[in-house]
């Protein structure tokens, strides 16, 4: 049961697929808080035993009580657990008590989500532009919905997980990459040429470890220009990208959202001649600095200048490159041109003066520091969109959304039935339609494999089902340890990808010592992909979530209801890694008698089964360790260990893991070809799994 509500007259964000009508009244269980000038208040009461899921991509808890989130797409590099926002906005999170509900706020502008931090019992939600609300009641437990296919037994949905159904019937159909986008990829800023992209490929090769895709970061444009390659480097894409295909692996390249500034580039030059860059106040191209320096902003709320640049792709396409990854689209802004001349001018005002006194000084460098990613720049410049011109502060959090969605739908005019890989750093909910998302710039800490696995459920809630963080960490330099633990959470999660940034340590598997170690937790993820996608395309097809709090399948679990570093995943398994620095193991509270599995590499498989209660579980570094519930199996692949990436991978030979004492059903995903979308819904084939 939805009902939509509407506060003023909002921008069409259009991240709903359904045309509610709206309802009259007022939005129980909201009610209006004190608003200051220029903003909207909603506010409740939340009981002692409430929990709130949900807001997408966020620090902090699984249960987000107890602090304030803010959506305003930024580019912070420190995931801390204080940053004000992070690179998406996810305005929908479910309070889950005695009448659970779900809301959500359909803002494209600034919001903020006090929950619990300035009263611990009051939930306030403040939004600074007009909004959709709706709010989502369960439908009660079913044991069939529309939308669901054929899929014996039926997970009965508990009411949380109900609304989450309905939600996601109302923001449409969630991203299925292509089957080789779940392979395990490496990535790294500073690839400097062709020659590095084959030392990968054949360091991995060498070392016997699997390998799926090489990712291409801004190094392979020339001078960070879109849609160019840097000949110089790259003598030739196509041929290494072919090259590459033979051997199974995907090259995915990056894709910035800035357009260099420069006479003589045809992106640059066509696009202001059909002025579809952003603009300012004027008319004028508004520009900003990113990495290209100078740039402008396609106007993606524009749908003719989406439309022209999502066929820029077709300039890799073409060379037969099948993914991409679109960064730098909150947009983040080093500068914006004309404040960084005023700023500079100002510079000069404090020559030959003393700025001995702090002030001063710190006046002065704020003048440079404060240019980045600046409000006064997204207030500055404007979209041409079906509903006039807009403001971009108005409506920043859609960019990255609809960067991605002209890709997305060029890729639909290029190829229609072809399955791309596409994954974002900036998003809205709606995007999820069109691609995934990576967690952007994590850091090389122990805390941010949590961080990791707390986002999980968050996201697969708002409708991003393709979603991993860079494992091994972004920033920073890693450690064998510390790699192999969060490859051991990374085995799980659809997007599997190891990147970092310029100048930290090598972070390539085959770099380091233990190269049986890497060998095993890699394979691991060979042997469970027909499982991993099995779980994947039904949980897209039919509105689920991959990763599940533990309490939405143990309501009633006191226990389960308050674990935070622990999942549910897929529909047999419960995962629990391992996060802290030389920990020989973890703490894991099972909320019934489950079985444990051991994974030393895909073919070392030992079962175990442990009571309900607390345990704590030794693991290796290199071992696989986690939980199937009972009355589930989980399908492997039986040769996984000799897999070197998923062309190779032989998925007719299945063993089964098992919890079950009579004959089970498991409804498989055999999508032969991994690429069609067509074929997808009717590629599933029902299994009878003896006890
Ligand atoms: O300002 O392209 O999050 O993954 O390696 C940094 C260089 C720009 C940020 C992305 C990161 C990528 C990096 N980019």
């Amino acid at each position: 049961m939805i009902a939509k509500y509407r506060f003023g007259s909002p921008f069409p964000t259009e991240a709903t697929v359904v045309d509610l009508p709206c309802a009259q009244g007022s939005p129980a269980p909201f009610c209006a808080a004190e608003p200051e000038e220029g903003e909207r208040r909603l506010g409740l009461h939340l009981s002692a035993e409430d929990i709130v899921y949900g807001l997408g991509e966020q620090p902090r808890g699984i249960n987000k009580r107890g602090w304030i989130y803010r959506s305003w797409n930024t580019d912070d590099p420190i995931h801390t657990e204080g940053i004000p926002a992070m690179y998406g906005s996810h305005n929908f999170f479910v309070v889950c008590g005695e009448k659970p509900f779900g809301a959500f706020f359909d803002c494209a502008g600034r919001m903020t989500f006090d929950v619990g931090y300035t009263d611990p019992e009051e939930l306030t939600v403040t939004a600074y532009e007009d909004f959709d609300l709706y709010i989502i009641r369960p439908d009660g437990a079913r044991e069939t919905a529309e939308n669901q296919s054929d899929r014996t037994p039926a997970p009965v949905l508990f009411p949380v997980e109900d609304i989450v159904r309905q939600f996601r019937a109302l923001i449409g159909q969630s991203y299925i990459p292509p089957k080789w986008g779940f392979g395990y990829a490496q990535s790294r800023w500073g690839y400097a040429s062709e020659g590095d992209i084959c030392e990968v490929a054949d360091g991995y090769a060498e070392a016997e470890l699997p390998l799926d895709a090489v990712y291409l970061d801004i190094d392979y444009m020339e001078r960070y220009k879109d849609f160019t390659v840097d000949l110089s480097r790259y003598p030739d894409l196509k041929g290494l990208n072919a090259e590459m295909a033979a051997r199974g692996i995907h090259l995915v390249p990056i894709v910035d959202a800035a357009v260099k500034v420069e006479d003589g580039y045809p992106v640059y030059e066509e696009g202001v001649e059909k002025g579809y860059f952003c603009k300012d106040a004027e008319g004028i191209p508004y520009v900003v600095g990113v990495w290209p320096g100078d740039s402008v902003l396609p106007d993606v709320l524009n749908a003719d200048a989406r439309e022209w640049f999502g066929s820029g792709y077709k300039f890799l396409l073409d060379m037969g490159i099948e993914g991409f990854w679109n960064d730098m689209n909150e947009p983040a802004l080093f500068y914006g041109k004309k404040r960084l001349e005023t700023a500079i001018e100002k510079t000069g005002e404090y020559k030959g003066k003393n700025i001995g006194d702090i002030g001063g000084f710190w006046k002065l460098s704020g003048l440079i520091g404060g240019l980045k990613n600046s409000d006064e720049d997204y207030n500055a410049f404007y979209h041409d969109t079906a509903v006039g011109r807009v403001c971009h502060g108005e409506v920043h959090n859609l960019y990255g959304y609809y960067m991605t969605r002209s890709a997305a739908e060029y890729f639909e005019k290029y190829a229609p039935d072809k399955r791309f890989l596409l994954f974002s750093r900036s998003s809205y909910i709606g995007m999820h339609r069109y691609g995934g998302i990576w967690t952007g710039d994590n850091c090389s800490w122990w805390s941010h494999i949590l961080l990791n696995l707390k986002m999980l459920p968050s996201l697969n809630m708002c409708g991003f089902l393709y979603v991993g963080a860079d494992l091994g960490g972004f920033g920073e330099n890693t450690t064998e340890d510390l790699l192999l633990r969060w490859l051991a959470l990374g085995v799980f999660t659809p997007l599997m990808r190891n990147h970092t940034t310029l100048g930290t340590r090598n972070q390539e598997c085959y770099r380091f010592k233990n190269r049986k170690a890497f060998a095993d937790v890699l394979s691991v993820r060979y042997a469970i992909f027909p499982y991993l996608y099995s779980e994947y395309v039904a949980c897209a097809l039919e509105g689920r979530m991959l990763f599940r709090p533990l309490s939405f399948a143990y309501p009633s679990d006191k226990r389960a209801r308050g674990v935070e570093d622990q999942l549910l995943f897929g529909d047999s398994a419960m995962i629990a890694p391992v996060y802290e620095q030389n920990a020989k193991g973890r703490y894991v509270y099972l909320p019934e008698r489950m079985k444990l599995v051991r994974m030393r590499g895909a073919a070392d498989v030992s079962e175990e089964i442990w009571e309900a209660g607390d345990h704590f579980m030794e693991v290796e570094p290199g071992e696989v360790a986690f939980f199937l519930r009972p009355g589930k199996v989980m399908p492997l692949a039986a040769d996984a260990a000799k897999a070197k990436n998923l062309a190779s991978l032989d998925e007719s030979k299945l063993v089964w893991l098992k919890f079950i004492s009579e004959d089970t059903e498991y409804r498989l995903c055999r999508d032969e070809d991994g690429y069609r979308k067509s074929s997808l819904k009717d590629s599933f084939v029902r299994v009878v799994v003896k006890a």
